[in-house]
């Protein structure tokens, strides 16, 4: 028996947690999300986003999302840009492994699309620029996912 999920429609809602620190490139992976969401046959009504002020933030908010038995999976959008001081990986190592305890912890499908890059350009090419766009890839995630849990049940 072979479990695989295809990235069609799915019932249900999806949170979307996005951190406004470099708002500039967040804005640009949560419309990314947004338009593979709705290019899957998605309706708006389906996706919950919530703004939290950084990348940190987002595993807190992420577990409250997916303990709340609203959501069929949990996405996490944000861009990490390094600096001069190594302030970079303290906030990347805390928020990959956040995100990644909150899945593990609730069970429910938790998708990281936390870019974490040298430069703000690294940042932009991965989100639409020549790069493709992570936040389409990490909602298409969700929605296999999503999939593969509910044929594992069936
Ligand atoms: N938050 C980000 O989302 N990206 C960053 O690049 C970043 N840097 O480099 O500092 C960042 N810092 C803020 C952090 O996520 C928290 O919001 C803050 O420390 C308050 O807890």
């Amino acid at each position: 028996m072979t479990y695989e999920g295809n990235l069609t429609q799915i019932q249900g809602k999806i949170a979307v947690i996005v951190s406004r620190f470099n708002h500039l490139v967040s804005e640009k992976l949560l419309g990314g999300a947004q338009d593979a969401f709705l290019r899957h046959g998605m309706l708006i009504d389906q996706i919950d986003v919530i703004w939290v002020p950084g990348a940190f933030e987002i595993p807190l908010v992420a577990q409250k999302a997916a303990v709340s038995s609203r959501y069929r999976a949990v996405v996490c959008l944000g861009a990490i840009i390094r600096g001069d001081t190594p302030h970079f990986d303290y906030v990347a190592a805390e928020t990959a492994k956040g995100i990644g305890q909150v899945g593990l912890k609730s069970g429910l499908p938790v998708i990281f699309g936390v870019l974490t890059t040298h430069t703000m350009e690294q940042a932009l090419d991965r989100a639409g620029g020549k790069s493709g766009n992570k936040g389409w890839d990490a909602a298409l995630s969700a929605l296999e996912m999503i999939q593969v849990f509910d044929r594992m049940e069936d």
